[in-house]
């Protein structure tokens, strides 16, 4: 049964609708446990995911209500159609598809946003997007 479900999802991926279909809970929540709004830190920085409504599941493993985090650093949240494609993986949008709730970056100083989004088995935001708070801290 899953993988009839993968294969399915497969064939929708190869297809033209990319539709961020996956539901997430109501209530569900994605928040920074470190670093705090504002904070002034020291690079490398550690930056730890906070999630409550939902679990984490490693990219690719399709699963009711859980996902993967990503680290938007320095961007904005993607907005209408780009919500229902899979997030670009480059320096602005970090994926932790082996299911990891810490990281640390190297950031250069100054001041910088981070803001973390859900993304389903398959690297798509949520339908609604589980999307945190953006931050902003200053490295020193
Ligand atoms: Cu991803």
């Amino acid at each position: 049964m899953r993988n009839f479900l993968a294969a399915i999802g497969l064939s929708l991926l190869a297809g033209s609708a990319l539709a961020g279909e996956t539901p997430a809970p109501a209530g569900a929540e994605v928040y920074f446990i470190a670093p705090q709004d504002g904070a002034t830190v020291a690079s490398p920085v550690t930056v730890k995911f906070g999630l409550k409504g939902m679990g984490v599941a490693p990219a690719g493993t399709e699963k009711e209500n859980t996902g993967h985090h990503h680290l938007l650093i320095d961007t904005a949240a993607p907005t209408g159609d780009a919500l229902s494609e899979p997030l670009p993986a480059d320096d602005h949008h970090k994926h932790f598809g082996g299911g990891q709730t810490e990281t640390t970056v190297e950031l250069a100083p100054g001041t910088h946003t981070l803001q973390l989004l859900l993304g389903d088995w398959s690297h798509i935001p949520h339908n609604p997007p589980v999307l945190s708070q953006k931050i902003t801290i200053t490295v020193q």
